[in-house]
């Protein structure tokens, strides 16, 4: 008799999380899902979380459970986005393993490429040059997953794979004024600056860096093709040659400066966009290679601009619990 699927989803209540589970509850052949709140779950805690798995007996993961944050807060926490990342992983990977979990997919970040990659960036650029100096911390917790994630494939046989989505935007975001990622970041100071008709309002660094944005929902829709897909093993994906990463994009990139106009544009703020020089820039560019994915049958369709007006209407309706936050 073959065991019924039910896959654990870490960190379910972040802005990836939310998105997996829906696009899994929506999926054609449903698995049960299993999620646990951080207050009944430290996932930093390894006996915890090994005991939650032996409780709960998940036959899959997916581990969106991570310390994430935008540039500043990268900068200025590199001790909490090395140490927590890599306890969180850690225990998830070990849990699994002793679980005798044979899927996993264990998410990432762009930013574990090097800073100044060929663009588009390739899968096969991962450690050929220095990382981005404002994220270096958070980049090798991630490489230490992803090489991890290798690791057990190659010592016990597990398919396990890491995806490495680009910048991500939607629904259940941070909107938190300094720690938070750009796109929500300014669809708070913007909606606020029309709120109180400021005459201008900030947009930190230059302008000038490209980013890659997609919606997080679109991420969500990849998961569950990959996890529902058998494309991966009859494709010959698993290698001891090659890490087992997979680009999740877009492909294609926005400025900043371009994207605090069509923000701009979203909310209706009637003031002036100032360009604060004071604060880092990051890397010029980071653009995802995603002919992988899209050979495999996946490909983004959702445009930005409307991914956007989705999620300031989403903003706006939970102004109140995301303030309280
Ligand atoms: O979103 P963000 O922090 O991510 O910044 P990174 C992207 C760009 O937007 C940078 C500019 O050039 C910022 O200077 N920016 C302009 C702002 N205004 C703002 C603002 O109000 N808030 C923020 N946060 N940025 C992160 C990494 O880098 O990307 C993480 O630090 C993670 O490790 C994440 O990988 C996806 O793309 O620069």
């Amino acid at each position: 008799m073959t065991q019924k699927r039910k896959t654990f989803v870490a960190g379910h209540s972040g802005l990836a999380g939310t998105a997996i589970v829906k696009a899994l509850a929506n999926s054609q052949s449903p698995a049960e899902i299993l999620t646990i709140s951080h207050s009944s779950l430290d996932l930093e805690d390894s006996a915890a979380t090994l005991d939650f798995f032996k409780k709960n007996q998940p036959t899959e993961v997916i581990v969106c459970a991570a310390k994430v944050g935008g540039i500043i807060a990268n900068s200025k926490f590199p001790h909490d986005f090395l140490n927590s990342n890599i306890k969180i992983q850690t225990s998830i990977f070990e849990a699994a393993h002793v679980c005798n979990i044979q899927r996993l997919i264990f998410l990432g970040s762009s930013c574990i490429y090097p800073r100044n990659c060929p663009q588009p960036i390739s899968e096969k650029y991962l450690l050929t040059g220095p990382l981005e100096p404002t994220n270096r911390a958070y980049a090798i917790a991630k490489i230490a997953g992803v090489e991890a994630v290798w690791a057990y494939n190659r010592q016990f046989g597990r398919k396990w794979i890491s995806l490495m989505p680009t910048n991500l935007f939607g629904f259940s975001d941070n909107y938190h004024p300094e720690h938070s990622h750009v796109l929500p970041a300014l669809l708070r100071r913007m909606h606020e600056a029309k709120l109180a008709n400021a005459d201008q309002m900030l947009v930190w660094g230059t302008g000038k860096p490209l980013r890659e944005f997609m919606f997080a929902d679109e991420l969500g829709d990849a998961v569950s093709f990959l996890f529902n897909s058998n494309r991966l093993e009859s494709s010959g994906f698993f290698s001891d040659e090659t890490p087992p990463i997979i680009n999740v994009g877009t492909g294609s990139d926005i400025s900043i400066q371009d994207l605090a106009y069509l923000i701009k544009d979203i909310v209706g703020y009637k003031g002036e966009i100032i360009f604060d020089t004071s604060k880092p820039d990051g890397t010029p560019r980071k653009l995802l290679d995603v002919s992988l994915l899209t050979d495999l049958g996946w490909t983004s369709t959702v445009p930005i601009s409307n991914a956007i007006r989705d999620t300031y209407v989403d903003f706006v309706s939970n102004l109140n619990l995301i303030l309280e936050k």
